[in-house]
C-alpha cells in the first residue's frame, strides 16, 4: 500500500491507536466464541474492520520503526518488541487467510484456532511492550483537522476492506464465502457424519446404554434417574445398527411415566464449533421442559447444568433450558459414540462447546457454576 507522510496521524497517535485497535480485537473476538444468535453478528463484523484496520496501524508502525528494529537485535527489549511485531503480523495473516477461505490442517488444528491462540499469546507481550516503551499521548498528537481526517480514512479503509473480502470470497466462491456471521465454515452431509470435535482429553469409552442413567437432581422436588427405554422412542429411526442391544437397558421404574409417554422432541439446530465449522441438523429426543415438569423444580431453581460422563458440564438459566433437547438422534439416526451417545445437549443460539455429549445428569442449580467456564478457554483446542 502507498501511503505518505501525510496519511498517517502523529507516531503517538498511531501507538495508541494500535492499543485500542488490539485491544478492541482481542475483546470482540473472545466475545465471539460465545456468539450463538444472529444478533451477535455485529461482535465478528466489528472484529474485522478492527483487525484490517489494525494492519494499517501496523504497516505505519513498522514503517517508522523498522531500521531500529534492524539495528538492535542484540537488545532484549527490542528483540521482544520484533517478537510482538511478527505475532501480530501472524495474528492479521491468519485471521484475513482464514476469512478468504484458506482452511489449512495444522496437526489438528485449525487456522482460526491457531489465530486465536496467537491472539491471546499476543498480550502479555504487548504489556511488556507497554511498561518498557509507553509514553502518554499529549494532545498535540492529535490536534488538527488532518488528524480527524486521517482517523476518517483508516475507519473507511477498515470498512471496505472488510467489504472486499466479503466480495472477494463471493466472487471466486472460495470456502470462505459461506462462512457463517460466526467466520465457521459449512461441514454439509447428513445424520452422524461431520467431525467428532472432542475437547482436550475428554475421551470416554463407549456408553452400555443398559447401565447408563440420567439423573435429574439439584433444587428438585422429586430426584429422577431415568434408563435409555424411559426417553422417547424415536419412530422411523434409521442407520445400520439402529436400536442393536438398547432395549435391554429399559426403564428405571420411576417417576419416568410423563416423559416416557412424551413423543419425541425434533429440533432443528446448527452445531457450531469454535474451532471453524458448523452443521445444520435435525436433532430428535427429550426435551428439558418435559423432565423439567416431571422433576418439579424446586422455587430457588434458576440454572440448569448439563453434566457428561466425563466431568465436562455446562449450564444455561432455567427458562432457556426448558427448550434445550437431550438428543438420542441425529436425522433420525443413533447418535454415534463420537457424537455423544446415548444423550447430548442441544441448544440452539449456543456454540458448539456448550453442547455436552454423554451427558449423564442435569442439575437444577440456584446460581451459575463459574468452573464452566474454563471451557471457554479451552474450547479452542479441539481434535480434528
Ligand atoms: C488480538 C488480536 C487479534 C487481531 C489483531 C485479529 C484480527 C483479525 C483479522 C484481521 C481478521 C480478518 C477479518 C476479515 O478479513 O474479515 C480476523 C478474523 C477472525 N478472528 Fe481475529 N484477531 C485477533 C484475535 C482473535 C481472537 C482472540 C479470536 C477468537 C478467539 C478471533 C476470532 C476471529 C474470527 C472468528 C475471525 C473470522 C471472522 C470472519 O470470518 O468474518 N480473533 N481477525
Ligand atoms: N463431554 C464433552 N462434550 C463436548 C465436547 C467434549 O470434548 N466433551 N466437545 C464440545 C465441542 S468443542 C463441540 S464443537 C461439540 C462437538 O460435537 P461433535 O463432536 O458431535 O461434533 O461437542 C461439545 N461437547
Ligand atoms: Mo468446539
Amino acid at each position: 500500500m502507498r501511503s505518505g507522510p501525510g496519511l498517517a496521524p502523529r507516531p503517538r497517535a498511531v501507538d495508541w491507536t494500535i492499543l485500542a485497535a488490539l485491544t478492541l480485537a482481542l475483546a470482540t473476538g473472545l466475545l465471539s466464541l460465545t456468539a450463538g444468535s444472529a444478533g451477535d453478528a455485529w461482535l465478528v463484523v466489528l472484529h474485522g474492520i478492527g483487525g484490517l484496520a489494525l494492519v494499517v496501524l501496523v504497516y505505519w508502525k513498522l514503517r517508522r520503526v523498522w531500521p531500529r528494529l534492524a539495528a538492535a537485535a542484540s537488545d532484549r527489549t527490542v528483540a521482544l518488541s520484533a517478537l510482538l511485531a511478527a505475532m501480530t503480523l501472524a495474528v492479521l495473516a491468519t485471521g484475513v487467510a482464514w476469512a478468504l477461505g484458506a482452511t489449512p490442517d495444522l496437526w489438528g488444528w485449525t487456522l482460526l484456532t491457531l489465530h486465536a491462540v496467537l491472539g491471546v499469546l499476543i498480550v502479555p507481550l504487548a504489556l511488556y511492550h507497554l511498561l518498557r516503551r509507553a509514553r502518554p499521548p499529549t494532545r498535540a498528537d492529535w490536534e488538527g483537522r488532518r488528524t480527524a481526517l486521517q482517523y476518517a480514512g483508516l475507519a473507511a479503509v477498515g470498512a471496505l476492506a472488510y467489504r472486499g473480502q466479503k466480495a472477494l470470497t463471493a466472487a471466486l466462491g472460495t470456502t470462505g464465502a459461506d462462512r457463517r456471521f460466526t467466520g465457521s465454515n459449512p461441514e454439509g452431509g447428513t445424520g452422524n457424519r461431520f467431525p467428532v470435535t472432542n475437547w482436550m482429553l475428554d475421551d470416554p469409552d463407549p456408553i452400555d446404554a443398559g447401565e447408563w442413567r440420567l439423573r435429574v437432581v439439584g433444587r428438585v422436588e422429586r430426584p429422577l434417574a431415568l434408563g435409555y427405554g424411559d426417553l422417547p422412542t424415536v419412530s422411523g429411526e434409521s442407520g445400520a445398527s439402529a436400536s442393536d442391544g438398547i432395549e435391554a437397558g429399559a426403564g428405571a421404574g420411576n417417576a419416568a411415566g410423563a416423559v416416557v409417554s412424551a413423543p419425541a422432541a425434533v429440533e432443528r439446530a446448527t452445531l457450531d464449533c469454535t474451532s471453524g465449522w458448523y452443521v445444520e441438523r435435525d436433532w430428535q429426543g427429550v426435551r428439558v421442559g418435559a423432565l423439567l415438569d416431571a422433576a418439579g423444580p424446586a422455587g430457588d431453581g434458576r440454572f440448569v447444568t448439563f453434566r457428561s460422563v466425563t466431568g465436562y458440564r455446562f449450564g444455561v438459566p432455567l427458562s432457556e433450558a426448558r427448550d434445550v433437547v437431550l438428543a438420542t438422534h441425529v436425522d433420525g439416526e443413533r447418535l454415534t459414540h463420537g457424537h455423544g451417545f446415548p444423550l447430548r445437549v442441544v441448544a440452539p443460539e449456543r456454540r458448539g462447546f456448550q453442547w455436552v455429549k454423554w451427558v449423564v445428569a442435569v442439575e437444577v442449580r440456584e446460581r451459575p457454576d463459574p468452573g464452566q467456564w474454563l471451557a471457554i478457554f479451552l474450547s479452542g483446542v479441539d481434535a480434528e
